[in-house]
């Protein structure tokens, strides 16, 4: 972890989860912003990666013997078919809780679908009073949907009006993979998670 900077409030410390498969063409440019974006606001990135074979774990393993303070790199082996994101993505917030003392944990997508520049903007709304999830949305004003097929925007609007009407008036998208929590309710989330069968987006399988 780095020293304290401008930014982000300089209390913040900041962890990111980044499940990736495959994105060669994408993790060092994300990463690059991802720094460059947080200045000198103390943070990690913490990449879980399910098996790629097109490089991005060369390139990981390079680029974190550069910069072992800011990167994490967690290995795994893919046990399923289809996307195990959200399995890699609980993987971080654990591997987070348990070896850092970050104060707000992010999850963010590695094919560059989310803007590493919105990061400050959003980890400063954490520190609004009563505000301990922010989620990044594509239905308030002012945002862009580049590039995606129309069949998946229809689920997502779907999807995100049935949990805005009938469990939150305060989530507009619930689809939406960039989030940001305080660390108390990664914790709580978890504990939902594991004990009640109720979560706020956190898998409910590994
Ligand atoms: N660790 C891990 N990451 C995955 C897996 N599948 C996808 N990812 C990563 O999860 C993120 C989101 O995956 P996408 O395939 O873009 O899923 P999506 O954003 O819902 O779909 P698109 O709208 O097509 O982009 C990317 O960073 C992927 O590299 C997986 O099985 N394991
Ligand atoms: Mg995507």
């Amino acid at each position: 972890m780095r020293a304290v900077g401008a930014g982000v409030s300089q209390t913040r410390r900041v962890f990111i989860a980044l499940p990736v498969l495959n994105e060669i063409e994408n993790i060092e440019l994300l990463l690059d912003r991802i720094d460059a974006s947080l200045g000198e606001t103390p943070y990690i990135v913490c990449v879980v990666d399910d098996g790629s074979r097109d490089g991005t774990r060369d390139y990981l393993a390079q680029r974190r013997a550069q910069t072992p303070e800011t990167l994490a790199v967690i290995e795994r082996t893919k046990t399923q078919h289809g996307s195990q994101r959200g399995g890699a993505l609980y993987a971080a917030l654990e591997w987070g809780l348990a070896n850092t003392d970050c104060d707000v944990f992010v999850e963010i997508d590695g094919d560059l679908s989310h803007r590493p520049e919105e990061l400050p903007a959003a980890i400063r709304t954490l520190d609004e009073p009563g505000v301990d999830v922010v989620i990044a949305s594509k239905f308030v004003d002012g945002s862009q949907v580049i590039n995606r097929p129309v069949g998946r925007e229809l689920v997502s609007l779907v999807c995100s009006w049935a949990v805005h009407i009938f469990l939150s008036r305060s989530v507009r998208d619930y689809s939406n993979g960039y989030r940001f929590y305080t660390r108390g309710k990664v914790v709580t989330s978890r504990w939902h998670d594991s004990n009640a069968g109720v979560n706020l987006g956190f898998p409910t399988h590994k």
